[in-house]
């Protein structure tokens, strides 16, 4: 597999992901930041919009962080990271791998774009209902699906870690203990070590 990758980027969650999963991958760093750059007609190919993260597994291209999750949790059952369909819990299992791209980072947008508060006119409801959504998605714990860590968890820990980083988490939030917990995966660790060496 190739994993099209920037350091401080959204594509820390698939390196992540490429941990947590154990097989060999070959990550090769696409420079977002650099416009001058020549564009790399493999990534591009991968990814459309020229946005990391992109995967190239054998015949299959994807890009967007929640596709690739999905993608490998359910190639790669042996890992343990998915629900299989027909499991009981796998609605539960898709919903919350939609989450990061289809609430939380939407309503991102509106708390640090300052928007206004219109959640009957967002997809997203609002910052707030989002927070206390994704609170009471993780109180069963220890992980979103209970006590197995899954490929949502790599999504909503990244984000969780990012929303914490920012300091848009309420200091009471059980969120933070959620993204302790997230943190001390070596998995986590070992995709922040060469984030922060590049
Ligand atoms: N929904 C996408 C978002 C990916 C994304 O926004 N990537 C940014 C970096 S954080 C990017 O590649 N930006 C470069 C560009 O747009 O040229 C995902 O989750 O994978």
């Amino acid at each position: 597999m190739k994993l099209y990758w920037c350091e401080k980027s959204r594509a820390f969650r698939i390196a992540w992901m490429m941990e947590e999963l154990g097989l060999p991958y070959e990550r090769i760093r696409v420079d977002i930041r650099d416009n001058d750059s020549e564009p790399n007609a493999d990534f591009l190919a991968a990814s459309p919009l020229g946005k990391v993260p992109a995967l190239v597994d054998g015949e299959t291209k994807l890009w967007d962080s929640g596709a690739i999750c999905l993608h490998l949790a359910d190639t790669y059952p042996e890992a343990g990271l998915g629900v299989a369909p027909g499991d009981a819990s796998r609605g539960a299992f898709l919903q919350w791998i939609m989450f990061t791209n289809a609430v939380i980072e939407p309503a991102m947008v509106e708390k640090f774009a300052g928007l206004e508060v219109q959640p009957l006119r967002y997809g997203h409801g609002s910052f707030d209902q989002m927070i206390e959504t994704l609170e009471n998605g993780i109180s069963a714990g220890p992980w979103t699906m209970g006590e197995r860590f899954t490929s949502a968890d790599v999504l909503l820990g990244s984000s969780t870690h990012f929303l914490e980083t920012f300091g848009v988490l309420p200091e009471a939030s059980p969120l933070k203990a959620y993204a302790e917990r997230c943190r001390a995966r070596p998995a986590f660790q070992a995709a922040q070590s060469f984030d922060a060496d590049s």
